[in-house]
């Protein structure tokens, strides 16, 4: 068990991972908090059929299983959450789809975070914190002072994302995060590499 397991949101990137599955088995093995399946660039059914995949390898481990972006294939697979960005369905619009499955909101500012809690997202994502290479057309670094104050306003629990390595971890947890999300790192915090 990695010992960031309690916090580790695993973000599994479709098109970053060499084999999706291989890697949600490995963070599963390492008794990971969540898994996020992640695929900007899949085929619906391509997407679905992963997504078929990895729900069910986290359901046999007991580990809640999110969808990013599509709340049509999070309801299809019965997930436990789905995450949405600023320029994804609004809250009470996913609501429609997945009923009361934990709805995760991508935010970039305090306004962005207190308006995502007010909009009653369960748990809401804040970044980056540090410098990514990940995502396209990342917003502003928001750092660590920004992040408490998020999580010093906000009731719902608190994902910290963006630049996140085994290295730089502890701080954002210090900082009030409940959880941190972690694409490119994340092979590093399952001890892979
Ligand atoms: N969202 P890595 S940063 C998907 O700021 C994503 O909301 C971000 O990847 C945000 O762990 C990010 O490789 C990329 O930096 C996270």
């Amino acid at each position: 068990m990695s010992r960031w397991a309690d916090s580790l949101y695993a973000i599994i990137d479709a098109g970053a991972a060499e084999d999706p599955l291989a890697l949600t088995e490995a963070a599963l093995s390492a008794r990971c908090a969540m898994v996020q399946l992640r695929a900007k660039h899949l085929d619906d059914r391509a997407f679905l059929g992963l997504a078929t995949r990895a729900r069910s390898a986290c359901r046999r481990a007991g580990v809640p299983f999110v969808v990013n972006d599509r709340a049509d294939i999070a309801r299809i697979v019965d997930a436990d959450g789905l995450h949405l960005g600023q320029d994804d369905l609004e809250v009470r619009d996913a609501r429609l789809v997945v009923g009361d499955m934990q709805i995760g909101v991508s935010t970039h500012s305090l306004e962005q975070a207190t308006r995502a809690a007010r909009d009653g997202a369960d748990l809401i994502a804040f970044g980056p914190i540090f410098e990514t290479l990940t995502k396209e057309n990342p917003d502003p670094v928001v750092g660590t002072r920004l992040l408490r104050q998020v999580c010093e306003t906000v009731v719902p629990p608190v994902v910290a994302i963006g630049g996140i390595t085994p290295e730089n971890a502890a701080a954002p947890l210090a900082a009030g995060a409940r959880f941190v999300a972690v694409i490119s790192a994340l092979p590093r915090f399952l001890g892979k590499h």
